[in-house]
């Protein structure tokens, strides 16, 4: 009988060194999975399923495997609402960061004082704890750095994305439009599988045996890229930039700066191959909460455009607009207009599944003991063997 764990699943070849790691497997997810041609499913359930349902019920979802029943949903909501508060040192810690730190900065140092002040070494609870407490922290980044007046206390009632759209009170936002666009941007987020660079990154680092706080910290580092997750901030710069609705006029602008290097941000996906469901989920939206804003319509007009142009390109394989071609101009027009803090809403959102990714690795698999330290091998280049002598002809030994 075949040995099934000895079955070969890919065969690498010198071609995929130095490529990112693309298409190789090194392990399994089980909180999400990105289908290529479908797209992004949290446990079985397709993401369009899950886009508007209760942002709490999502996050038990995707650490229990099952969507709750009222009574588990009860029971979660209350011992998360248990685990909310930032404790004020760390508060008082945010009051002192350079204001001229990217929000992204603010938030990864926010993650690491979180760890100083609250953690308990426990995988599972330290996850709780840093889901129930972000929203909190991340609304005090946006207000103590924007100096938008006293910090507002969490409110016991709410959910996690509504009490978090309280704590902002982002000043001239429509708050009911605001609170929708920041929920589905929530639950849209959360996860994509477990190879994307932030929940990559932050296993890895939690494979030391670091901890949860500092693991994030690490992933954050990750996904405040301009090509993974502060593409969403870039996308709206993007979006100004392209600054019309004309299709002629837009086509000779983006064939302007794919000539010129640029890059379309918002289009294309490592993994994805079609159109991204959390983009056509938003296009959606935009249409319900934001029909006439002229940044929405110039996205809508950029899905048809860009990817026509994108698909005359060969070696860009896929030209399909992914999560972030739209979200920051949804945000935009439900009054979030700084899109410097975009990348932290899809962070406070991606720490959910990678904590979760974490907690497997640390404390679900192989039958509890967790998975490895990582240690990929690389293969050692143009390092010919050197003789003592060759130092000694190229540099001055020290006295000592
Ligand atoms: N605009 C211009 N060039 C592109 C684009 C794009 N949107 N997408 C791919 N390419 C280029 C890419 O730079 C590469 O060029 P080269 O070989 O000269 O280095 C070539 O096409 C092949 O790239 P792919 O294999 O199609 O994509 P890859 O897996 O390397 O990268 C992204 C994926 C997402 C980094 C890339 O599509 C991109 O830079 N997109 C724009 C930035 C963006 O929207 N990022 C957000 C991704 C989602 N997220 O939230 O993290
Ligand atoms: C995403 O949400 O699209 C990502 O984190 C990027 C990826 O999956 O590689």
């Amino acid at each position: 009988m075949a040995d099934e764990a000895n079955e070969p699943l890919f065969t690498v070849t010198k071609a995929h060194l130095n490529t990112g790691l693309r298409g190789i497997p090194v392990g399994t997810c089980r909180t999400s999975k990105v289908d290529p041609m479908e797209g992004l499913s949290y446990r079985g359930y397709p993401i369009k399923q899950l886009a508007f349902l209760e942002d709490e019920a999502v996050v038990y979802l995707i650490l229990n495997g099952e969507l709750p029943t009222n009574e588990q949903y009860d029971e979660f909501s209350a011992m998360l609402k248990s685990h909310r508060g930032v404790p004020t040192e760390v508060l008082d810690l945010l009051k002192a960061l350079p204001k001229d730190g990217h929000p992204m900065e603010w938030l990864i140092a926010g993650l690491v004082f979180l760890g100083m002040t609250c953690r308990t070494g426990d995988y599972l609870k330290d996850t709780y704890n840093v889901i129930a407490k972000l929203p909190e922290l991340v609304a005090a980044i946006f207000r103590i750095r924007e100096g938008w007046g006293e910090l507002i206390p969490s409110d016991p009632k709410l959910s996690l994305s509504a009490d978090f759209a309280q704590m902002l009170a982002v000043p001239g936002a429509d708050s009911r439009k605001l609170t929708k666009m920041l929920r589905t941007f929530y639950i849209l987020h959360m996860d994509h599988g477990g190879g994307n660079l932030s929940t990559f990154a932050g296993k890895a680092i939690a494979s030391a045996h670091t901890d949860v706080y500092s693991s994030l910290a690490g992933a954050m580092a990750a996904l405040y890229g301009p090509l993974h997750g502060r593409a969403n901030q870039d996308c709206l710069e993007f979006v100004q930039k392209v600054g019309t609705q004309d299709p002629v006029e837009m086509e000779a602008f983006v064939r302007g700066e794919l000539a010129a290097g640029g890059v379309m941000y918002g289009f294309g996906h490592a993994v994805l191959r079609a159109e991204d469901p959390r983009a056509a989920i938003q296009y959606e939206l935009g249409e319900e909460v934001c029909p006439n804003d002229p940044l929405f319509r110039t996205a809508v007009v950029m899905r048809e455009v860009v990817v026509r142009v994108l698909k005359e390109m060969p070696k860009v394989q896929n030209p399909y607009p992914n999560v972030d071609a739209v979200s920051g101009t949804l945000l935009n027009a439900s009054g979030l207009t700084n899109s410097d803090y975009y990348t932290v809403l899809f962070g406070l959102s991606r720490c959910t599944g990678i904590a979760a990714q974490i907690v497997d690795e640390r404390v679900n698999f192989r039958g509890g003991k967790g998975t490895p330290i990582v240690r990929p091998k690389y293969i050692a280049e143009n390092q010919p063997p050197r003789s003592l002598g060759e130092v000694a002809s190229r540099c001055m030994l020290h006295d000592g």
